[in-house]
């Protein structure tokens, strides 16, 4: 109330002294994204005098207005973007045609064999014409052409289709028939010494994540002789579209709506998105809009699920019409040895690249370098940064137990020769380290290593070179987020899982291999994890379906990749809720028998009963004077036609109580009988309506409900999974089905 108050003294200060004020004014505006939702038919040309004059309606004064506006949308959707003072914001909700004001936030990016893995070898059969045609967008960090993934060799010129441009700039000379087209988005104009103004990739993120989705097959890559294989994109012979959003101070809302905006104006087919933020409101998230305007233009997003986990309630990007990606491991693991004095050894994960140039190096630990009158905060046991003494340190190899899994940057700067790294989490992923590191498990090492440390003045260590190590996969990561969601409960999110772990793809040259600045060290393949890795994965398998299905809307390719992957083995009462229908295996995923599609309709429909307002919903699809009464559903379907199954219980009390309609389409043989088969725990009905279901030919839609009954979950576990599988002994159609119970609050 009082900085209402303010604010409108500030207005009315404005008003009178204009000028005096203005500068200062300016600087108190932060940006707003004004979002309009759908373009009105043949109005184009009008937007931007649309937008100054809502501007100028909301400011009270012209020239303030233009000044204040940064942005106009208008290719793909209507909105625009300007300093706004937070009451000028609020006038501006009221506003005919609004959507949605919100201020811009930064979001930040979450950071070959995995193609071998899921089953997809090189020589699997493709349709390579088709498929070229494909055009593959990748919202990220830019990208680096000058790589040998991006070599265009024998690719013919872009798709007829293909509007977009190639802009040119820093660092960044032009594209070519694998690239065909690069833009950026830079709203804000941060002038950062750090970013080249162009789509050139100076972090290296975007260049990994584009060549995994479509990169060129390229024999011999690995990183400093770790990795050794083939690297490769999934749709080798798609072409890519890059849209750099993301600069060294992350990635705005402004910029990611820009390069939406674009990016379905030039005819992209799939959009790739490992970006990420805190899950919200559709109508104010902005990665949510853009997928929903390009779904309606036939384009399907895939986005990373984020690397909140394994902490519940972390799961982002959760739209329904977002294909939700989480990370699994694959089955080569980067192990790390590192050999000790006494003749023990303990092995742990990293990527070290380095071979060690003497037999054995001197061993210290944390506990005994520690700087006595250091004013560091946390614990020399755990290496923390300014705990240690430098002398102690030099030229040695320091043990370290706990503290922040980032000793290997703490010890360079003292001159420590190395670290071996005790940590009490899981460790399931390795990252690159700037000298000699591994990383430990506490529970594969005793007190023995430390007695020995302590028990001699010569004590001594060797950390070996990274190799690999084939392990049983796969598993849910640790850092993939998992659910339960909160904007929409009852559709689980994530919606399935590829690998995102330990990824070998192409880097850019701007970027120094580890990613620190101090780091000059250039790499052309680097091995990154994170669920960034692993929605590229997901994006190429959509396209790799589409290749043979030109006609399949965004929800059917969905829904194939979705009812064929392979389910994640539960380790934990979380695994289903952060993976949700498990792994893809895009080979299947070209023949899934059925399909559960979904309209545009049905996502509006959904809308209704989520209860967002006929005006918004109206603006968001472009159309006046709209009422939820009049949308026709699926037939057979109540609320959306979703792949998996998920109910979130209000209290923990509740009985479980739910039934779900589906509508399945025949796209497999004209003439079928599928059986439906269910797994059920102890505790829980579930009841199919009907159990059986006959087509006589291709395309038939068949509808069923899924009746779940039980008493209220009261053990400890917070979770009931049963499956439902659809069968016709060609096709197994598989769809998850999950209760939750809330967890207690403490
Ligand atoms: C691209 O690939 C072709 C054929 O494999 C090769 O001859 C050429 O040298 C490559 N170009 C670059 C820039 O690596
Ligand atoms: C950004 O910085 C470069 C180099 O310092 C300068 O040439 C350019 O004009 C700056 N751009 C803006 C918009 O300030
Ligand atoms: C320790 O690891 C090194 C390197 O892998 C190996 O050569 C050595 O035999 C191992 N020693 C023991 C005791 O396992
Ligand atoms: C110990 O810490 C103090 C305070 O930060 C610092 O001045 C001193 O150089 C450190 N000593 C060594 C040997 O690193
Ligand atoms: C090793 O020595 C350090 C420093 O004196 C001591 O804090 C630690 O408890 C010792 N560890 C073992 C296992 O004896
Ligand atoms: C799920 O939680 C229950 C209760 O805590 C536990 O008994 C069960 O083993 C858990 N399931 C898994 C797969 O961890
Ligand atoms: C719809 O919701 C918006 C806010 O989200 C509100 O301003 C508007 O008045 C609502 N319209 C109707 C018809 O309820
Ligand atoms: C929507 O349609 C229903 C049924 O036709 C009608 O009762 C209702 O008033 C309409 N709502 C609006 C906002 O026009
Ligand atoms: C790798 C590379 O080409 N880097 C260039 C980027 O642009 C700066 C400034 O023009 C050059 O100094 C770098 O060599």
């Amino acid at each position: 109330m009082l900085q209402n108050l303010l604010l409108s003294q500030l207005l009315l200060l404005l008003l009178f002294c204009h000028l005096a004020v203005q500068a200062s004014d300016q600087h108190e505006r932060k940006p707003y994204i004004v979002y309009m939702g759908e373009l009105q038919a043949g109005t184009t040309y009008a937007v931007e005098s649309h937008h100054h004059n809502l501007l100028e309606t909301a400011i009270g004064n012209k020239q303030l207005a233009r000044q204040s506006k940064i942005h106009s949308y208008g290719k793909s959707f209507n909105g625009f973007v300007a300093r706004l003072l937070p009451d000028e914001a609020e006038r501006l909700k009221e506003e005919d045609g609004v959507v949605s004001v919100f201020p811009n936030r930064v979001r930040q990016l979450h950071t070959t064999r995995s193609w071998d893995f899921l089953g997809m070898p090189l020589k699997v059969k493709r349709n390579s014409m088709i498929e070229s045609h494909i055009i593959v967008g990748v919202l990220d960090t830019g990208i680096w052409v000058d790589c040998p993934s991006f070599n265009d060799t024998g690719y013919g010129p872009p798709p007829r289709r293909w509007k977009g441009k190639c802009v040119t700039g820093a660092n960044f000379t032009g594209c070519n028939n694998k690239v065909i087209g690069a833009n950026y988005f830079n709203l804000e104009d941060s002038n950062s010494t750090y970013d080249s103004m162009s789509p050139a990739d100076d972090a290296g993120h975007g260049t990994h994540t584009s060549s995994t989705a479509a990169g060129v097959v390229v024999e011999g890559a690995s990183l400093y002789g770790v990795g050794k294989g083939t690297a490769r994109g999934g749709v080798p012979s798609a072409r890519l579209a890059v849209y750099k959003v993301c600069w060294t101070s992350g990635c705005s809302d402004m910029d990611m709506l820009a390069g939406f905006d674009q990016a379905i104006a030039d005819g992209v087919n799939f959009l790739s998105v490992s970006i990420g933020g805190p899950a919200q409101d559709f109508l104010t998230d902005p990665i949510a809009i853009g997928a929903f305007h390009a779904m309606t233009r036939g384009i399907l997003t895939s986005c990373s699920a984020g690397n909140g986990g394994p902490r519940p309630l972390s799961v982002e990007n959760v739209a329904p019409w977002i294909l939700t990606v989480a990370a699994s491991t694959t089955d080569r693991q980067f192990i790390t040895v590192a050999a000790f004095g006494d003749g023990k050894n303990a092995t742990g994960m990293s990527i070290n690249i380095f071979s060690p140039k003497k037999k054995m190096y001197p061993l210290t630990s944390g506990l005994l370098a520690a700087n006595l009158s250091g004013d560091g905060y946390g614990s020399p046991r755990g290496c923390d940064y300014g705990t240690l003494s430098k002398d102690k340190v030099k030229g040695r190899i320091v043990y370290c137990v706990g503290g922040t899994g980032t000793q290997d940057l703490t010890i360079k700067d003292l001159g420590g020769a190395g670290t071996i790294v005790v940590l009490e989490e899981d460790i399931d992923a390795s990252f690159s380290t700037v000298i000699p590191a591994t990383f430990v498990e506490a529970s594969s090492v005793d007190e023995t290593i430390e007695i020995y440390i302590n028990s001699t003045k010569n004590a001594k260590a060797v950390i070996y070179k990274t190799t690999t190590k084939d392990v049983p996969a796969p598993f849910l990561v640790s850092f993939s987020s998992r659910g339960p969601q909160t904007v929409t409960p009852n559709i689980l999110k994530p919606d399935l899982a590829a690998p995102g772990v330990d990824i070998l793809a192409a880097y850019s040259n701007l970027a120094s291999f580890t990613g620190y600045r101090e780091d000059n060290r250039h790499v052309v393949f680097n091995i990154l994890s994170g669920t960034s890795m692993s929605c590229p994965h997901v994006t190429a398998a959509a396209a790799y379906v589409k290749s043979f299905h030109p006609d399949w809307s965004p929800a059917a390719i969905k829904s194939a990749l979705m009812t064929t992957a392979t389910p994640i083995k539960i380790s934990d009462n979380f695994t289903l809720l952060g993976s949700g229908s498990g792994q893809i295996d895009p080979v299947k995923a070209v023949h899934p028998g059925l399909i559960y599609d979904i309209g545009v309709d049905s996502y509006i429909s959904f809308l209704c009963k989520e209860g967002f307002n006929n005006t918004n919903i109206g603006i968001l699809i472009g159309v006046k004077n709209f009422n939820c009464t009049t949308i026709k559903t699926e037939p057979g379907t109540d609320g959306i036609n979703y792949p998996s199954m998920h109910i979130q219980l209000i209290s923990a009390t509740d009985r479980i109580s739910a039934v779900f309609y589906r509508t399945v389409t025949n796209v497999g043989f004209g003439s079928s009988t599928y059986k439906a088969k269910v797994t059920v725990p102890e505790g829980l009905s579930v009841k199919v309506i009907p159990d059986t279901l006959h087509f006589s030919q291709l395309h038939q839609k068949r509808s069923f409900k899924v009746v779940l009954k039980g008493p209220p979950i009261l053990d400890e576990a917070f979770v009931k999974f049963a499956s439902l599988e659809w069968d016709d002994s060609k096709h197994t159609v598989r769809s998850p089905i999950l209760v939750y119970k809330p967890m207690p609050v403490y």
